[in-house]
């Protein structure tokens, strides 16, 4: 686990109150709800936020055995590939958007990937996605950068990510441009 400094308070009650709900099993709707509060009502993500020109940044803020929770930094237009979340459930709340969603459906045959539905998260919106509902692509839209809040209960490091043409997988690690606030060697 990567040495890690304090964060600031309204994150820090968040990170606590994250560990509290899953731990008490609560309902993702209540995980869901905690995420798109802190989003509404708090600006101290922006301590921990970096952009890069090169693709959306991937930023630590809280990794537990439970959970880990990332700041995502996405330039106007940057996108994830298609990718799947290693059976791990996924929350996304949106703090700065807006952000468009598009859900794949896991591919039953080799070839190119369908594209299902689309949706676009405005700021304080939450979205929630595994492996069971669907892939998924994620990308800042209306030509503006974006942050989203990224929970994986439980963290994973790796994940497959699917060309959309071909439908071949890659298996990607994920790495983290920077740990609360400090930036991470590249190839760390
Ligand atoms: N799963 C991607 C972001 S979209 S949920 C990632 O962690 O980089
Ligand atoms: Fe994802």
């Amino acid at each position: 686990m990567p040495l890690m400094s304090d964060l600031s308070p309204h994150l820090t009650a968040l990170t606590g109150d994250l560990l509290a709900a899953i731990r008490a099993e609560d309902t993702g709707r209540r995980i869901a709800s905690l995420l798109g509060e802190y989003a509404k009502a708090h600006d101290d993500w922006r301590d921990y936020a970096f952009a890069e020109d090169e693709g959306y940044t991937r930023n630590l803020l809280e990794l537990n055995d439970e959970y880990e929770l990332l700041l995502l930094c996405w330039g106007s237009g940057q996108r994830s590939p298609v990718h799947n979340h290693e059976g791990q459930d996924c929350w996304m709340a949106v703090l700065d958007g807006p952000i468009e969603e598009v859900h794949f459906p896991f591919p039953k045959a080799p070839g190119p990937l369908d594209a299902g539905p689309v949706r676009t998260f405005a700021r304080g919106e939450v979205a929630f996605i595994k492996d069971e509902i669907a892939l998924h692509q994620v990308r800042a839209v209306d030509g503006r950068a974006a942050a989203s809040l990224h929970l994986y209960a439980k963290p994973y490091g790796q994940c497959n990510c699917y060309c959309e043409v071909t439908g071949k997988v890659t298996r990607t690690p994920l790495t983290y441009h920077s740990v609360r606030g400090v930036l991470q060697a590249a190839d760390a």
